[in-house]
This record gives C-alpha cells, sequence and structure tokens, in this order.
C-alpha cells in the first residue's frame, strides 16, 4: 500500500492544489491512507455482502467471536489509530504552540473583507477597539491611538510573508464567523467574534495563493477573498521596511 501510496501522491490523481507548507505533505498522506482504508472497507464490505448471499443456505455459525467481535475489533482499533493520527496533526498547527521567532500577525475577519494587522519593529500589537473600528478613515480593525504600541503597526488588505520563517496568526472577526482558508498552505480555520484563535505555519514556497472565506457569511460572502504573498526574506524585509516607514507618525 504504500509503493501505491507514493505512485498516487506523485501522480496527482486527487488534484489537489499545490502543497506549499511545511505541514501540508503529512496532511495529504493522512488524506491518502484515509480514502485507501475507506477504498479497501467498501470492497471487502461488499464481498462479505455476496458471499453471505450465496452461503446462506449453510447453518448459521455459532463461532460469534470470530466472525464478528474479532473484526469489529480490528475496525474499532483501525479508527482508532486514524482518529489519534488526524488529531495530532490537527493539534500541530493549533495547540502545540508556535516557536517563540514566529512571525506574529492579526487577521480580521468582518463583512466582507480580511485585514491583516502587523506589530511594527516594537514587535507588540497595539490595543484594538471594536468601537474605534472605522475603515473609511483607515483605521479597519480599531486601533487605538491612544496607545503607545500602535504608533508602529500597520494594517494590510494583503498578506505578505517570508518564505521557510514559522507564522502565527491570530484570528479575529469583527461581526460573524468568518473562514480562514488558504488550500494551498492546507490551512482552514473559523475566526470567530470574541475569541483570538491561534494558528501556526510555515510557507515553502514562494509565490500568490488566494486567502478565501469559507464560511456563508453573508450577501458579500463571494467576493471575500484576500491574497496570501509568499516572498524571499529579502523581499520580505523591504516590503516591512517600507511599510514600517510609511506608518511612522
Ligand atoms: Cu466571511
Amino acid at each position: 500500500m504504500a509503493l501505491s501510496l507514493k505512485a498516487l501522491e506523485h501522480a496527482n490523481l486527487w488534484n489537489l492544489p499545490v502543497d506549499a507548507s511545511a505541514h501540508g505533505p503529512a496532511l495529504d498522506h493522512q488524506l491518502l491512507l484515509s480514502l485507501w482504508i475507506a477504498l479497501c472497507l467498501l470492497t471487502l464490505a461488499h464481498l462479505i455482502l455476496f458471499v453471505g448471499l450465496l452461503a446462506r443456505r449453510h447453518a448459521a455459525q455459532k463461532n460469534l467471536w470470530r466472525i464478528e467481535y474479532l473484526p469489529l475489533t480490528a475496525l474499532a482499533l483501525l479508527f482508532a489509530f486514524l482518529t489519534i493520527k488526524a488529531e495530532r496533526l490537527w493539534a500541530a498547527t493549533r495547540y502545540t504552540g508556535a516557536s517563540p521567532t514566529a512571525l506574529q500577525i492579526e487577521v480580521t475577519g468582518v463583512q466582507f473583507a480580511w485585514y491583516f494587522h502587523y506589530p511594527g519593529p516594537d514587535a507588540t500589537f497595539g490595543i484594538t477597539r471594536p468601537q474605534l473600528v472605522a475603515p473609511e478613515e483607515g483605521n479597519p480593525v480599531g486601533i487605538d491611538p491612544a496607545d503607545p504600541h500602535s504608533a508602529d503597526d500597520f494594517v494590510t488588505s494583503e498578506l505578505v510573508l517570508p518564505a521557510n520563517r514559522q507564522v502565527d496568526l491570530r484570528l479575529n472577526a469583527l461581526d460573524v464567523i468568518h473562514g480562514f482558508s488558504v488550500p494551498e498552505m492546507r490551512l482552514k480555520q473559523n475566526a470567530v467574534p470574541g475569541h483570538t484563535i491561534h494558528i501556526h505555519f510555515t510557507p515553502r514556497l514562494p509565490g500568490t495563493y488566494a486567502i478565501l472565506c469559507t464560511q456563508v457569511c453573508g450577501l458579500g460572502h463571494y467576493r471575500m477573498n484576500a491574497n496570501l504573498r509568499v516572498v524571499s526574506p529579502d523581499e520580505f524585509a523591504a516590503w516591512l521596511t517600507a511599510k514600517e516607514k510609511a506608518a511612522q507618525p
């Protein structure tokens, strides 16, 4: 099975998008493993069904342990194994905690746009307050100008990240639940009003990827998207310096 899995991963028969993050291959492997196991079980179930139909005239089996309890235990163990394996992959980007050197960015979902709040050279986010949200005045996430940490912060509508550095995203929503999703980064996480949800990952391949909203969040849901641009570390440093300079009061 390992051989066929490898062959399928290379052939890209399942038409998965490009795998551009460090944790992506493990997730894809888990997905293919689950699909293969489901296919094998489906075939086995049909075989058993036909054998049962053909052999129904025989006397009833008395050895329930062998024909019922043993296969049931094997199935339960198989599903427990798959669940634990999948749970660990899911938790690796959420519960294990990001590296202390990870780039910190606050992501805010609002009907119908994504905003990305960078903390600036002091590496500390300025306080945000919902009552200060004013997109028409250039303050779409409500940064409090009275907070000294907010002076060097800046907000963009495009997420720019350096390749091969871990990023710790803090997801927020201002109104309803939005779904932050970047298929090429194998990322999908709801942004929920009143919660700050962390998700961390390492982009590998430079390029431009679509950030989608995967929750039907209102009439403009279809146009709630943004771009993720993964660039080289040098290019990122130049972009960051330019943005930080522009943010200086
Ligand atoms: Cu949305």
